[in-house]
């Protein structure tokens, strides 16, 4: 009898997440010891913000815990509670959690620290009301920890997206870049050119006589406030000249024509009307996003440029200016667009095409993502350009995860494993000055609902969060870190992919 209890004992310590050498959070703090007994969650526990300032960050752990574990806290009372205070480190983001059966302090030199803590200790609990303590001391490594979800290719709408900002929140990803306008649709409405929603919102990919879905402005506000009290910003990408169809449906006069695969494609740089049509655009966007920031896109314009040359407008630009090629024309395009979001005080982001257009470094930041390409990363290191990596290989979150996956993209026979998209390294880039972070893109075009939508960013994400925020990684101790968070995703009813069962999908 005693043999068989010693034997069971034995195996639980060797199963991970009994091996309590690491605290179960991802992504792994930058230094942690474990502290001997656990912290008790009742509804009499308080949580208080001792600091004004992370009152609601107090106020979100007590709903989070409400909603993860069911234990009801209090604001007040004599119970071993939860203290936010202001610590004594001035590194941004930064945050200390320290515990004992008797009490937790969480202490953080700004409300996103405090936030960080929060979360921290949430993944702690892990739905449960007995926490193991812990000491943990913790910063990001990278700045930008971004995500990007393209909305044009298919709409998954205000839930959906509130489900995906509360994970990220969770993990400690900061930056949702939100793709809202392409070739099928235009899903953000625009007070000024309402047509844009009316006809460019119809259809997805999947379904051309699909109702139009886009998002009102105040459901904009909505999610952006939703992000914000989550520490996430939120950035709009209105794709600029190229892939503007929806817009050109609407819009043609604004129109430079497309190609036979890719029909009224691009936006037309050679009418005065056009930068007044699309500044009066982003004037809209810039009030409804408070980061400040807006992606112009900038990518693949020459998939459908081939009327440029023959454009009366656009030729007539070219003679006066002495422009010999198209791509002068869309740098000549860029730079106007640039001087139009410097007037406003916003930040220029794009994709790595937007390199060669002489655009200023101070007023930009450029997203490598031709993986094929690092001349280009390369080239906008040297012109001093802030850069966020989301290299396709392995950030493109469209592109399957298992060899045995039939639905979504691969590049020449590779694609995105999560242990790939773990792997990766944004220190091993050098310049730490003008690297930002990393980024991973959901782009939609095979990815028509929610739950896959769910299916290609869990547990992926996990994996690009700790290569966002830890320095010090170990793809085995992921490994073991990871089952209690795919339980957790299971009671929350959030679709995943199982790398432990890869044949499963
Ligand atoms: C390239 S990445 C695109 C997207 C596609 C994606 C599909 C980029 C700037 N442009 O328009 O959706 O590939 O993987």
């Amino acid at each position: 009898m005693y043999r068989f209890l010693f034997r069971i004992i034995l195996l639980a310590l060797a199963l991970p997440g009994f091996a309590a050498d690491m605290p179960p959070i991802i992504p792994v703090p930058v230094s942690y010891q474990a502290v001997s007994g656990s912290f008790l969650l009742t509804d009499e526990t308080p949580v208080i913000a001792a600091e004004p300032a992370f009152s609601g960050t107090a106020a979100y752990l007590r709903n989070r815990l409400l909603a993860e574990t069911g234990v009801r806290t209090t604001r007040t009372g004599s119970q071993p509670g939860i203290i936010f205070r202001k610590g004594s480190s001035s590194v941004a983001s930064s945050y200390e959690i320290s515990m004992t059966p008797r009490g937790v302090i969480i202490s953080a030199p700004d409300e996103a620290g405090a936030f960080y803590g929060a979360v921290s200790f949430l993944q702690l609990a892990n739905g449960k009301r007995i926490v193991p303590c812990w000491s943990i001391k913790d910063r990001p490594a990278c700045e930008w920890r971004g995500f990007m979800l393209d909305e044009s290719r298919h709409f998954f709408g205000k839930t959906v997206v509130r489900r995906l900002l509360e994970q990220m929140a969770y993990y400690k990803l900061n930056r949702f870049h939100w793709h809202l306008t392409d070739e099928p649709a235009w899903r953000i409405e625009i007070r000024q050119y309402p047509r844009l929603t009316l006809f460019g919102g119809v259809g997805t990919t999947s379904d051309s006589l699909a109702p139009a879905q886009y998002y009102t402005q105040e459901d904009i506000r909505e999610i952006v406030a939703f992000a914000a009290e989550r520490h996430i910003e939120v950035i709009p990408e209105i794709d600029m000249p190229g892939h503007a169809t929806a817009a050109n449906k609407a819009y043609p006069a604004y129109s430079g024509g497309g190609s036979d695969k890719h029909p009224e494609f691009t936006f037309n740089p050679g009418k005065e009307e056009t930068y007044r049509y699309l500044s009066n655009i982003l004037k809209e966007v810039d009030v409804l996003f408070p980061s400040g920031m807006v992606h112009i896109g900038g990518d693949e314009v020459s998939f459908g440029n081939d009327k440029w040359l023959k454009d009366p407008a656009i030729t007539q630009l070219m003679t006066k200016n002495g422009y010999k090629t198209a791509l002068d024309v869309e740098h000549y395009f860029l730079r106007r667009m640039a001087d139009t979001l410097r007037k406003r005080n916003l930040r220029l982001l794009a994709w790595d095409e937007v390199t060669q257009a002489g655009l200023s470094p101070e007023n930009t930041l450029v997203f490598w993502w031709r993986h094929d390409q690092p001349a280009q990363l390369r080239a906008a290191l040297e012109k001093k350009y802030p850069v966020v990596l989301c290299p396709r290989l392995p950030f493109y979150y469209d592109f399957v995860q298992d060899s045995t996956h039939v639905s979504g993209r691969k590049w020449g026979g590779r694609f995105n494993p999560l242990r790939e998209v773990y792997a990766f390294n944004p220190a091993s880039y050098g310049s730490p000055e003008l690297i930002k972070g990393i980024q991973a893109n959901l782009w939609t075009e095979t990815v028509a609902t929610p739950e896959r939508m769910e299916f290609m960013t869990f547990p992926r994400i996990l994996a690009l969060a700790e290569a966002a925020w830890s320095r010090e990684k170990d793809y085995a101790a992921f490994e073991q870190r990871l089952p209690a968070h795919l339980q957790r995703f299971k009671r929350l009813g959030i679709r995943y992919f199982d790398p432990f069962r890869p044949k499963d999908s």
